[in-house]
């Protein structure tokens, strides 16, 4: 039974163009923040007591699905904006094109953004003239940019999908990684190896692949240190196993912490589930958690969380505007904790 404001919302919406129900006959349990341009990967940041949220921009294409992502053909960056969860949100100009990036030739995947002393810093990865993902760096005196990229890449950082984790301590750690299309897989030697298989990663039965943390120095347009796997244990204190896609990470890592636990949360990709696990510290171990999103509409999940006004929220997307995997749109819900840490797990239709 869908109560009051659903249906008040879901009515609103549908005359944007956003289809009142999932082609299976499920309802959402939340909108899209915007209808007039698709956006994904949503990383939210509070800013000067408002919320910047620095999403990818997708776009259509003619390129067919594929394991490795080609079809996410996107090329520039915009950002949301809001006062408040619910309020208006502003779509800003475009505020980096792939054709301002020197060292960049396509595919503007996931960004996250940072503020370090007067400065907004937006990370992005993206394919390099030699087709290898790497990521980017991009710099403003406005949230909401323009932002004008650095000539290189970030040195020793790789793969996709960078998120940047600023603790209270004043430290920021830049994370990264994703499997098969996002390239992990072919950084094990610690260089670019073009050779073997991007989705059989004959890994079944020995640790995942991790994503990466690494400390940013002073700049925060530099890695202060190597990058470290972000490992995740079992509850029998094992590393989780490459065959465990329930559990195992893919692509979207994010970070934060409350009340004293750091949280990691990732996509599990291919069984499209948003997981988590907890440490004591940034650079982990990490113990699994379980999962707090079910698969949503569309093969890609990927979300940030943020504390505002006293409540956490997860943004995340789905393709509720398009029903197609590359065009997809960001949406917010509030996010609930037990008393024991644990996140309480969300469906994202409502029954
Ligand atoms: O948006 C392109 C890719 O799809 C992202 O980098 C992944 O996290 C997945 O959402």
């Amino acid at each position: 039974m869908l109560n009051k404001t659903l249906v008040t919302v879901t009515a609103s919406a549908a005359l944007l163009g956003a289809a009142p129900v999932t082609p299976n006959g499920q309802h959402y349990l939340a909108q899209p923040l915007v209808t007039s341009i698709f956006t994904a990967d949503p990383s939210a940041h509070v800013f000067n007591g408002k919320i910047y949220v620095y999403p990818s921009h997708d776009v259509p294409t003619d390129i067919p699905d594929d394991d490795l992502g080609s079809e996410y053909a996107m090329h520039d960056y915009r950002v949301l904006s809001m006062d408040r969860i619910g309020g208006k949100v502003t779509i800003s100009p475009p505020v980096l094109d792939v054709k301002q990036v020197p060292w960049a030739s396509k595919q503007m995947w996931a960004p996250d953004a940072a503020y370090r002393n007067g400065t907004y810093y937006l990370y992005f990865p993206a394919r390099d003239h030699q087709g290898i993902f790497r990521i980017g760096v991009a710099t403003s005196k406005s949230p909401t940019g323009p932002f004008k990229a650095e000539p290189q890449p970030i040195k020793g950082a790789y793969s996709i999908d960078p998120a940047v984790f600023a603790d209270k301590d004043g430290k920021s750690y830049l994370i990264f990684g994703g499997i098969w299309g996002g390239q992990l897989q072919r950084w094990t030697s610690g260089h670019f190896d073009p050779r073997g298989s991007d989705t059989d990663l004959k890994q079944d039965t020995k640790p995942a692949l991790s994503a990466k943390i690494a400390r940013l120095g002073p700049d925060m347009k530099q890695l202060a240190e190597a990058p470290r796997d972000l490992v995740l244990l079992d509850e029998h204190g094992k590393p989780l196993l490459g065959g465990d896609h329930d559990r195992r990470f893919f692509e979207g890592g994010w970070m934060f912490r409350r009340n004293g636990t750091y949280y990691f949360t990732y996509s599990t990709g291919d069984t499209h589930f948003l997981a988590y696990a907890t440490a004591t510290n940034p650079y982990g171990p990490f113990h699994y958690r379980g999962h707090f999103l079910e698969p949503v509409q569309g093969w890609t999940t990927h979300h940030s969380i943020v504390e505002f006004q006293g409540k956490w929220w997860l943004f995340y997307h789905d393709t509720q505007l398009s029903n197609k995997n590359h065009l997809r749109n960001v949406k917010v819900t509030e996010l609930h904790f037990n008393p024991d840490g644990s996140i309480r797990s969300i469906d994202p239709f409502t029954r």
